[in-house]
């Protein structure tokens, strides 16, 4: 067998590691299709949790016994881990909740010292999580939110953002990948678009760092966020990737404990970078498995990850795109588009779908995806959406398709046509 016809990904054997997927769900085994919303965790980050707890656990910079020592070496090292992982220096990777947070943390200290009518540019199919922040501090401030359009194919419109950028232009903060469409953005284009214009680019890579080789330096931007639950590793824990000189001059988010290197009753100073914006006793578990969670897609491949989902996905476009009355939404071009289909079965509510699916063992998700104004413009109020990760099968879409198949049939073809 040579290199390139050998199957890379030996799915059989990665999904021995993941104990979830053994499960039965109405007595049908579990068909996990909703990797967009969390992923499963395989066997090697649930234990390093336990073991953590069990052997290493204390609070981190605080003390110096035995324990305290050996969680801030870990946790050091997991800061060091997950910033390798999108090629940042140690600084510049900062340990949060999750994406959401992270976001908050922008819209809070990039806009600090924003004035009235300047401009913050983000996208029509964004996440609530990167609307929202910016809307609330956009309508205190009175700073002014613009919004690139995507074209019918669902893609963003390059143009459009060429249009809108302009001297009040201050930040533009897109997604990487669409977690509707499954569009992916070309936002090393876009980072240069918009460092021309003198305005910050924000990644909100959510959706694609845990599905593709992402490296922070050659696209350039400023700063990125993302969440480890949704690349096999635990809730709870994010990141907030920034470029060190912005870092420095931004004011903390929180306040509190850790974040600090001297206090006096009526002032303070900050601590070094990242742990000026990591107040309080961390997520020091988190943190640790989510570098083991790292460590498990290192393993498998960067490069493995992305070609298996480009695989699943052409498979099941082609074989949904088959079932009549089904509405595929976001990009045709394959090239363009990520591990995720959103659909509609005719007139079919998606929680509908969902439900009916949901009787044969299979879990996706149906709903408005946490991007109300995108739905707006797709002329519907939700979508059934299958996401797929690398311990997915072509079985598995097989019985997806045929799942789809039999709620056709419950509903009638009246409602499907
Ligand atoms: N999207 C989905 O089912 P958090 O919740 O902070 O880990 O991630 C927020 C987030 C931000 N950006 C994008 C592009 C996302 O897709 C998400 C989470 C999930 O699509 C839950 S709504």
């Amino acid at each position: 067998m040579t290199l390139q016809t050998k199957q890379l990904i030996d799915v059989e054997k990665i999904r021995q590691d993941f104990p979830i997927l053994k499960i039965k769900v109405n007595g049908k085994p579990l068909v996990y299709l909703d990797n967009a919303a969390t992923t499963q965790k395989p066997a090697q980050v649930i234990n390093k949790i336990k073991e953590y707890y069990e052997t290493s656990n204390a609070n981190v910079h605080r003390g110096i016994h035995y324990l305290s020592e050996k969680a801030t070496l870990q946790y050091e090292k997991a800061h060091e881990i997950v910033g390798n992982f999108i090629n940042s220096d140690f600084e510049e990777m900062v340990f949060t909740k999750n994406a959401t947070e992270s976001l908050n943390l922008l819209a809070y200290s990039l806009t600090k010292n924003l004035v009235q009518g300047d401009e913050i540019l983000l996208s029509q199919m964004e996440h609530h999580s990167n609307i929202v922040p910016w809307q609330q501090i956009a309508k205190e401030k009175k700073l002014v939110l613009k919004f690139i359009k995507i074209t019918s194919e669902g893609l963003l419109d390059l143009q459009d953002l060429k249009n809108q950028l302009n001297k009040k232009t201050k930040m533009v903060s897109i997604m990487h990948v669409s977690n509707v469409l499954g569009t992916i953005n070309p936002v090393k284009e876009i980072a240069k678009l918009v460092h021309d214009n003198n305005s910050l680019f924000i990644l909100d890579a959510a959706q694609s760092i845990p599905h593709m080789k992402v490296d922070v330096k050659d696209i350039d931007c400023d700063f990125a966020v993302f969440s480890s639950h949704k690349m096999i590793g635990p809730t709870g824990i994010g990141v907030l990737y920034g470029k060190k000189n912005l870092l420095q001059t931004m004011s903390p988010f929180l306040y509190g404990g850790d974040m600090i290197k001297q206090v006096e009753f009526t002032d303070s100073k900050w601590n070094d970078l990242p742990w000026k914006f990591e107040a309080g006793t961390p997520n020091i578990a988190g943190a640790i498995a989510f570098a083991e969670a790292i460590n498990y897609l290192e393993n498998i491949g960067m490069d493995n990850i992305p070609n298996y989902e480009k695989e699943l996905t052409k498979y099941a476009f082609e074989k949904l795109s088959q079932i009549d009355g089904l509405i595929i939404y976001g990009p045709k071009d394959l090239s363009k588009r990520a591990g995720l289909i959103a659909f509609n079965l005719g007139n079919i509510h998606a929680h509908d779908v969902a439900t009916i699916l949901n009787d044969e063992g299979i879990a996706i998700r149906g709903g408005h995806h946490c991007a109300m104004p995108l739905m707006g413009l797709l002329g519907v109020t939700s979508t059934a959406r299958a996401s797929f990760y690398f311990y997915n099968t072509k079985q598995e879409i097989d019985l997806l398709v045929s799942a789809l198949q039999k709620a056709k049939q419950f509903f009638g073809e009246k409602d499907v046509k």
